[in-house]
């Protein structure tokens, strides 16, 4: 069955393993079955929700375009486009703003922990992000949002969302419910400095993260200096209980080598860290170092990325567009 899949990765630097394994992968795998119609979107909306360098964020936005197409998304099958060229996202966000309950909102956890303890200090747009986030995915007739773990509870408030306007409004099925895609396993991957934290661009320590930028002697070093434990690999899954760093480099070499983690401990099982590191470094730069190539080579193209990106929200225009004014109309303007 066909899918309408939609997702967007925020163009806010320093995208990671965290953001490939979790998201961009699925991205290549759904853009290649043949009757999906996949629109990734570099939400730039949501990036300015926390404050950005207006140049650094311009090359952030062509980065983010660059990644995906570096990871393979294939610009002539999927769209490709940034959120702020598309006027109807925001609007959309203001119209499902104004019925969403903020007892839904307070309950979301991204917004307490990217507040963090200053949470009067905290945007306004950080606290209404999970709404811009409903309307993206609204505009769009999505069936499907391939996602990380983390987004889970923004995608459950989606889905609120969408029933309670089609309800509110005696629109049955006007606005589509999606489905979430996130991956059973190995869709949070953690700090390489901390396995209770996630992996994030925004963590300060650079050696926390794997970067998709990032060169063969950098993985190399940072995979060196990751945190692990004092024991040896198990053979069994249920050993690994209380052990998180080991979870997370076994689960990145499990997911980025395609196989289970029963399979991983078979292979690793009675050995040490260090041999673990050393063929995870492998296995990671044989992945990430040409993607890495492509978008260092696709960054300094910016007339082809401009192009791709005008092109793509021109199509994304048309579809949600028409949906913002049917939406309009039923509201009653
Ligand atoms: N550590 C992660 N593990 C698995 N998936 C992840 N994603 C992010 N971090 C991980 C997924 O990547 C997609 C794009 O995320 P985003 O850039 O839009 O925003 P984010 O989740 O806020 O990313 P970061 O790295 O955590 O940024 P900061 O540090 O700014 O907060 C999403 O599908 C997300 O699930």
């Amino acid at each position: 069955m066909s899918k309408k899949i939609f997702s967007g990765v925020q163009p806010t630097g320093n995208l990671h393993l965290g953001n490939f394994l979790g998201a961009i992968k699925n991205f290549v795998d759904l853009n290649k079955e043949k009757e999906n119609e996949c629109i990734f979107c570099v939400v730039d909306l949501h990036a300015i929700t926390i404050k950005q360098d207006k140049g650094q964020l311009q090359n952030n936005i062509r980065e983010t375009a660059a990644t995906f197409i570096a990871s393979g998304i294939d610009p002539n099958k999927s769209i490709i486009f940034n959120q702020s060229k598309v006027q109807a996202h925001a609007e959309g966000s203001w119209i499902l703003s104004c019925m969403s309950p903020m007892g839904w909102l307070n309950r979301m956890t991204q917004f307490k922990e990217k507040a963090g303890k200053d949470k009067e200090k905290a945007s306004v747009g950080l606290y209404i992000y999970p709404i811009l986030m409903a309307s993206d995915i609204l505009l769009y007739d999505t069936t499907h949002v391939p996602v990380g773990e983390d987004q889970k509870q923004h995608l459950e408030l989606t889905r609120d969302i969408a029933q309670k306007f089609n309800k509110d409004f005696n629109c049955e099925d006007f606005l589509k419910v999606p489905e979430p895609l996130i991956k059973k396993k190995f869709s949070r991957i953690m700090s390489l400095k901390d396995g209770l934290k996630k992996m994030s661009k925004s963590d300060p320590s650079d050696l926390s993260r794997i970067n998709l930028t990032d060169t063969k002697d950098d993985i190399i070093n940072k995979i060196k200096k990751a945190k692990t434990d004092s024991f040896a690999i198990p053979s069994e899954e249920h050993d690994l209980i209380d052990r998180p760093e080991a979870v997370n480099l076994l689960g990145i070499y499990s997911s980025i080598s395609n196989q289970t983690l029963v399979k991983t401990l078979e292979e690793f099982g009675g050995k040490n860290f260090s041999d673990l590191k050393k063929d995870l470094a492998e296995v990671l730069t044989n992945k990430i170092s040409p993607i890495s190539d492509e978008i260092k080579k696709l960054i300094n193209d910016k007339g082809y990325l401009d192009n791709i990106l005008k092109q793509g929200a021109s199509k994304a225009e048309e579809i949600a567009g028409k949906k913002i004014r049917e939406m309009k109309k039923i509201i009653g303007f």
